[in-house]
């Protein structure tokens, strides 16, 4: 299996809930090494670029409401097959059907607000990162 990056993004209600302490270090403990990580936040229009492909949809303004509620923290992760080990870590997008044990199943509270999102590809994660990281902040060598 190939090593792989993903961005994720511990979401505002993640930050408002306390809980960037808990969800990283469930994040380290199952092997996502951090390659950057920052606390910033989103204006409603820099929500609105990062989930551009989601413009047509109806609840696109919840969405770029609620990613701009507040601050969050983007992280560039890396693993073997990370980008799919990420998904299943985290759970489906809806907390109700997440599975048992995953941070959505364990912390969110609904489709819209749910704790942390996670690239879907290899090829969205870059370009996902690059929304919120200059090459020089990526600590790729950290041995
Ligand atoms: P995921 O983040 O699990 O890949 P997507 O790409 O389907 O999910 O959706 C992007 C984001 O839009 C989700 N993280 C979720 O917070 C939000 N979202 C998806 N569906 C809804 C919905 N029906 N109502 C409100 N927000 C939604």
């Amino acid at each position: 299996m190939a090593v792989e990056r993903t961005l994720t993004i511990l979401k505002p209600d993640c930050v408002r809930k306390n809980l960037i302490g808990e969800v990283t270090r469930r994040i380290q403990e199952a092997g996502f090494k951090i390659l950057a990580m920052k606390l910033t936040r989103l204006t409603k229009d820099t929500a609105g670029g990062f989930y551009a492909v989601h413009k047509e949809r109806p609840f696109f303004g919840e969405l770029t409401d609620f990613m701009s509620s507040g601050p969050c923290v983007p992280m560039i992760l890396e693993k073997e097959n990370a980008v799919a080990d990420f998904r299943k870590f985290i759970g489906a997008t809806n907390p109700a059907e997440a599975a048992e044990g995953t941070i959505r199943a364990e912390f969110a509270d609904s489709v819209g607000e749910n704790i942390v999102h996670g690239s879907d590809s290899v090829e969205n994660g870059k370009i996902e990162a690059a929304y919120f990281f200059a090459e020089s902040e990526v600590v790729a060598n950290q041995a």
